[in-house]
């Protein structure tokens, strides 16, 4: 082998793909933002912060109860081994982590969780595997069957199970499920930095099969990956240019798990998400914006914060999927000390 050869030969490679990442990155996804919104959200997104919060309450106290925060809880119904390779997830087959791999929770166990959210304060249950896309057969016929026992706890019912198909989605309508969670993540630009398996395109589609199986969508994404401003920026105008944009909206601040290729990220500064947050209220009025991973690290005056900026739901309980979570009593001593209540039921 003529190592000089073989040498030049990745230099090429890696210029090739240097030159393909950057014309990604150069050639912005238009088609996915509606301008108007984006003009909008990159005023809003720099104001002073008092005027910023300003109209994020205003707007907040239109369409929601300032003073009421949902409970959700996140049950990890099949853990790990995935063949996806996001960079923030502790749950990738590709990156040594420490989590607890299990497959698909048996009917009981998820009932017990469900049960004991719902005695905690919790109104929606969220239920998450690690899959790639919803597999066909027994783990399918299972779901539909730990939907319809959840849903007759009467929770109202959300999955985040990795893309679906319009078939699919219909029989998840029909089993009752209420909402299903299926993240954009970033900007578009941004998302070739994160993920490689998976094209940005198809998370739209699973989105729209959710939307027209009549199933409630709730999208979002996480903040803290390295991305810049106008990434965060763009990735909101994704969602409020989405028509109808998503009926629930998490804003995730990255949780940096040892053994993933983010883990020496820095912790977000929690200003940052309270922009996020305010803004996500202004452009998207009656969605429900859900603070969501990251709150462990957030002090009780930034949660406040965040609250005051319009985010009216907090997912609860000991952990998230696989990553320690603020913990139920911190959550209702939280809501106690700022006179909050937990609300019922999602208003949409
Ligand atoms: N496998 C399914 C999928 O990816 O669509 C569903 C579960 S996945 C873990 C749900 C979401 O959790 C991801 O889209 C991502 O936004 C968020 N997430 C995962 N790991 C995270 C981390 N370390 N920090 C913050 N958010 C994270
Ligand atoms: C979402 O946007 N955040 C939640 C929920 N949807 C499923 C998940 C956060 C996961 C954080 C990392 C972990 O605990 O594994
Ligand atoms: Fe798999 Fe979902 Fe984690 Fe990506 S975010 S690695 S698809 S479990």
């Amino acid at each position: 082998m003529n190592l000089k050869t073989e040498a030049e030969k990745f230099m090429m490679n890696s210029e090739t793909l240097t030159t393909k990442k950057a014309l990604e990155k150069s050639q912005k996804r238009d088609d996915l933002i509606n301008s108007e919104i984006l003009s909008k959200i990159q005023s809003i997104y720099s104001l002073p912060v008092p005027d910023l919060i300003f109209q994020a309450q205003s707007i907040h106290r239109e369409y929601h109860d300032p003073n009421r925060v949902q409970f959700c809880t996140l049950s990890s119904i099949k853990t790990g081994a995935c063949p996806e390779d996001c960079h923030y997830c502790p749950q990738s087959a590709r990156y040594k982590t420490d989590i607890e791999v299990h497959s698909l929770l048996s009917k009981e166990v998820v009932i017990e969780q469900a049960k004991e959210a719902k005695s905690q304060g919790s109104t929606r249950f969220c239920m998450g595997a690690s899959w790639r896309d919803l597999p066909e057969g027994k783990d399918f016929d299972s779901v539909v069957e730990l939907i319809q026992s959840v849903k007759s706890l009467d929770l109202e019912v959300c999955c985040t199970l990795g893309m679906v198909n319009k078939d699919q989605a219909q029989k998840l309508a029909e089993a009752g499920l209420h909402t299903y969670n299926h993240n954009i993540d970033t900007s578009p630009e941004f998302y070739s930095e994160i993920i490689s398996t998976r094209t940005y395109d198809e998370r739209i589609e699973t989105l729209q099969n959710i939307h027209q199986a009549g199933i409630k969508m709730c999208s979002g994404g996480i903040v803290g990956m390295g991305e810049s401003s106008e990434d965060r920026q763009r990735f909101l105008a994704v969602l409020a240019s989405m028509n109808p944009y998503p009926d629930s909206v998490p804003i995730n601040a990255l949780v940096p798990v040892e053994g993933t290729p983010l883990e020496k990220q820095q912790i977000i500064d929690p200003l940052e998400l309270v922009r996020m947050v305010a803004t996500a209220r202004i452009v998207m009025p009656k969605a429900m914006i859900r603070l969501s991973a990251g709150r462990r690290s957030l002090s009780d005056e930034a949660q406040a914060f965040c609250f005051v900026a319009g985010a009216n739901s907090i997912h609860t309980g000991e952990k998230l999927l696989t990553t320690p979570n603020a913990g139920i009593n911190r959550d209702h001593e939280l809501m106690n000390k700022l006179g909050m209540q937990t609300l019922e039921k999602a208003r949409l």
